[in-house]
This record gives C-alpha cells, structure tokens and sequence, in this order.
C-alpha cells in the first residue's frame, strides 16, 4: 500500500493500479458502508479503459475527487405522534457532485436508511443524471423514519419538521429534491408546504414531483416506469426482439412498478406478478394494474388485498416475485433485491432481459451472471433515469412558467431514454466492453462529469 502511496504522489500508476488504490483506500475510511462501497466498486471496474485513453483524469485526481462528497449532512428529526409522544428520526442530505448542475435527487423515508444507503444512491445519481443529457449534479437524501402505519397528520408533522432542517441546505439553484421510496406527492405537497412557510417565497422549482396544481409536471408521475420500459423495448429492439407477447415480472407494487407495469401491457406484453415487501401475487391472466393502483395509491393497503377482486390470483406471503418463471424481470422494489442465486434461477427459468428500475437492485456477482450469460441486461442508472429526468423537465418548465403538456413531456422522455440507449452502447464499443451496457453507461455518464471537474479546477 504504501509503495502504492508513493506512486500516486508520483503519478506513476497503471490505469488498474490507480483504479484499485483509490477504491482500497475508499474501503479503509468507509468500511462498514458496504451499499456504498458496492456502487463504487461497479463503476471503477468499468473505469479502467477511460483512464487508458485519458491519464489526465488520473493526474487530475478525478476519481478521488468523485467518490468523495462535497458534504454530507446529518440531522435530528423531532416530532409528535398521534398519542403525544415525542418521536426522533435521523435526516439526511448527501451533496455529492454538482460540477454539471444544482444537485438533485430524491429523498427516501425507510427504516432501513442510513449514510451508506444514502451515498451509494446519490453517488449512482452523479452518472445517471449526467446520462439523462439534463444540467443537474448528484445528490440524496432521505431519513430513517418509517412511514407505514401513519397517519396523514404524523406524516404531515414529520415533512414539516424535516423541512425545517432542510430547508437551510436547499434551493432551485443549489439543491433539489425529490421523491424516492416512501415519499411521493403526498410528501412532497407537505415539504413544499413547509419550504414555502419559511422562507416566505414561492420556488417551485426547489422540489420536484409537486402536484399538478402547483408547479408539477405531467408525466412526472409516470416517468421512472415508463423510463425504464422505453429503455427495455430500445435495448429489444436493437437485438431483434420486441416486448410484446412477453411475459413480465415486475418486483414492488409502488410509484416505478406500477407505471412499468402499465407500459409493459400497453407494449403488449403479459405482467404476471409483482410484490411488497410482505409477499407477491400472482395472476395468471394478468395483473390488473389499475386495481393496484387503486390498492396502492388511493388505498395505501398491502398487495394481497388483490385476491379480494380476483379470488384466483396467488398470494405468496415471504416468497420471492423472482420464483415466478419470466421472459422480462423488471425489479422495481429496492437495492440488492437480486443476488446471485436469484439470477441463476432467473437464467434457469428462461429470463431473456432485465430491466432495473430500482437503484442497484441486483448485485455484482449477479449482474456478472446475466452478462456472462448473455442476458439482455439494462443497469439502474440507465434505465431508471427517466425519473430524474422529467424531474429536470419539471425545474425547466418552473423557470419559464409555463406547463408542457403529457405528450409533450413523455415525447421528451422517449427521445432521453433512447439516447441514453445509444449513448451507452456508443461508449461501450468505444472503449472495448461491446454489448456491455453496464459498462457503456458508466462510460458515458462519467465522461461529461469527469471534462467538467477537468475545465472546473481543482475545487
Ligand atoms: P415506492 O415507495 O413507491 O415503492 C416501493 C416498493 O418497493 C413498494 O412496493 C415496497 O413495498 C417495495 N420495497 C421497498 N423496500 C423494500 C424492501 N426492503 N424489501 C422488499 N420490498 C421493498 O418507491 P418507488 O417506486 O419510488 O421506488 C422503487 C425503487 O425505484 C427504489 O429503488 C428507488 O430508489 C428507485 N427509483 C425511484 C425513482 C422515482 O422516481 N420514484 C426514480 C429512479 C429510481 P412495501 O410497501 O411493502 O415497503
Ligand atoms: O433515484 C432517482 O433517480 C429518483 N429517486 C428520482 C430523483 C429525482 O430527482 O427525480
């Protein structure tokens, strides 16, 4: 290590030495984050050929630079419950990388969410949102409060109270968030709300995936899923299939599912089964995405409430969704959602594409296992990218206060997620991972990055 220490000093090392010195190095000061440490391990595997063709990086420290954040803010969440009990959650914003723009990424409220869960998704955000072709940086944020269980009024008081804190950090220029598990309109209308009180201005374009009556954009909403199958159907297309007549898997039953459902069965394809994290159903004739729509987003009920329309539908309590034989797996639920055994089940049940809506829901030695098996496999920051970037739409539309109209938004959304496909194949076959997607999007969502930082300084 230290010979290793003493060559970076001297700008000495290979493109592969450099690659591992900065990642080892990463690992001692951070090694309990192992979310994080995963995301970067992806990217610095894909890496190493950009720094072959460009030592100016190297020299220039890009890569230390990228994977540490510009801040990480930490913060006491207090309120009042329902019974008049104080209650005191842990709030978080990670400010990554804004060489490219404000940062922007969403805010995720579960209780499993801490700093690592935090920086692996705002630093997944750096590259994806420099792949949607948009001027925004890279940021996360969230906290680990629960809301399942709670009422509207102890959502409301605790939005209000996170905002409190937040609000200090964020603005349209600096910082804009947005929703992610756990946090959708309803949060968001909330976090609005309570910016808008203190700061005593109307922004709109501090937060986006607001409500179509104050500053949100048409297809917002629908944008991550329908991303994520546009992407799919591109990645088909170009190797001589189509989505139609397929049979889909979608994990999750939330905000990217259901609109990936939707836009699976209006490509005609057949979505047979989709979960929560208690259990997953299973219809054979296929899902009714409007009733869970209705389950999920007007209801807020649990996904077997399914079963009480449709009798003949399975309920599989604490099963996998990925037991369910599928031509397309699209997981949409949540990270490492699909190890290695699961992507070997997959491959034995006949799984022709994989399409990931969720962040980093399949993990290394999984994604090794469809690229080694030649399965058609479309990463997170690609695919899923189509959120954020109707998310900058919206900031868009904000700035010049007009609103586009849904056809509009989603012709929009079509063209990004198809250049994003071209794109990342474009850097795949330039920098010699031909095929590789995973590789390709890393490429090219960390080239633009990495020439801003460079014409930037040493900041
Ligand atoms: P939602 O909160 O709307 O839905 C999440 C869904 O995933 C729910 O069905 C939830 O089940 C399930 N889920 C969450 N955590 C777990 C877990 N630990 N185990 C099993 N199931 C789980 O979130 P979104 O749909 O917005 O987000 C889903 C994924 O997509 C996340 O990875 C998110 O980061 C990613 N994403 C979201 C974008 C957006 O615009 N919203 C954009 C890009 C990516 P339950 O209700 O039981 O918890
Ligand atoms: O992971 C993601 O890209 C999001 N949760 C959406 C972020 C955003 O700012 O719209």
């Amino acid at each position: 290590m230290k010979a290793m220490e003493n060559k970076l000093q001297q700008n000495t090392l290979t493109p592969k030495e450099y690659v591992q010195s900065v990642y080892q190095q990463l690992k001692e000061r951070n090694s309990h984050e192992t979310e994080f440490l995963q995301a970067v391990e992806e990217i610095v595997e894909s890496l190493e050929p950009v720094f072959e063709k460009h030592p100016k990086y190297m020299k220039l420290g890009i890569l230390e630079r990228l994977v540490e954040p510009e801040r990480l803010i930490t913060f006491r969440v207090p309120w009042v419950d329902d019974e008049g009990r104080v209650q005191v959650n842990r709030g978080y914003r990670v400010q990554f990388n804004n060489a490219i723009g404000p940062y922007k990424g969403g805010l995720r409220f579960h209780p499993t969410v801490n700093a690592s869960i935090i920086k692996f998704l705002g630093f997944e955000q750096i590259f994806k949102n420099s792949l949607t072709g948009q001027p925004i940086g890279g940021g996360k944020g969230g906290s680990d409060f629960d809301p399942k269980g709670k009422s509207d009024l102890e959502i409301m008081r605790f939005c209000q109270s996170f905002m409190s804190e937040l609000s200090r950090h964020i603005g349209p220029d600096t910082d804009v968030p947005a929703g992610d598990i756990g946090v959708g309109a309803r949060e968001i209308g909330y976090l609005y709300g309570q910016y808008k009180k203190i700061k005593g201005t109307v922004s709109p374009g501090v937060l986006t995936g607001k409500g179509l009556d104050f500053g949100g954009s048409l297809a917002r909403k629908e944008a991550t899923g329908f991303g994520t199958v546009y992407f799919v159907q591109e990645m088909l297309k170009d190797n001589g299939q189509d989505i139609s007549g397929k049979t889909v898997v979608v994990s999750g039953s939330g905000n990217v599912s259901i609109y990936a459902m939707e836009k699976a069965v209006e490509f005609g394809a057949k979505v047979v089964a989709c979960s929560d994290s208690n259990g997953y159903i299973y219809d054979k004739n296929g899902i009714d995405v409007e009733l869970v729509k209705q389950i999920k987003e007007v209801d807020r009920e649990r996904i077997n409430v399914y079963l009480e329309t449709y009798p003949n539908a399975e309920y599989v309590a604490e099963g996998s969704v990925w037991e369910i034989p599928c031509e397309i797996a699209l997981p949409c639920a949540t990270q490492n959602e699909i190890d290695e055994e699961t992507a070997k089940t997959l491959i034995k049940n006949g799984v022709i594409a994989v399409g990931e809506g969720a962040n980093m829901p399949s993990s290394l030695a999984a994604i090794n296992q469809f690229l080694n098996n030649n399965i058609l496999f479309a990463p997170a920051k690609a695919a899923n990218a189509g959120g954020v970037a109707v998310s900058a739409l919206e900031m868009a539309q904000n700035s010049s206060r007009v609103a586009w109209s849904f056809e509009k938004v989603d012709k929009k959304l079509q063209d990004i997620m198809r250049d994003i496909y071209q794109n990342s194949v474009r850097a795949a076959e330039e920098y010699g991972r031909s095929g590789n997607l995973v590789a390709g999007s890393n490429i090219a969502g960390f080239l633009k990055v990495a020439d801003a930082m460079v014409e930037q300084g040493i900041i």
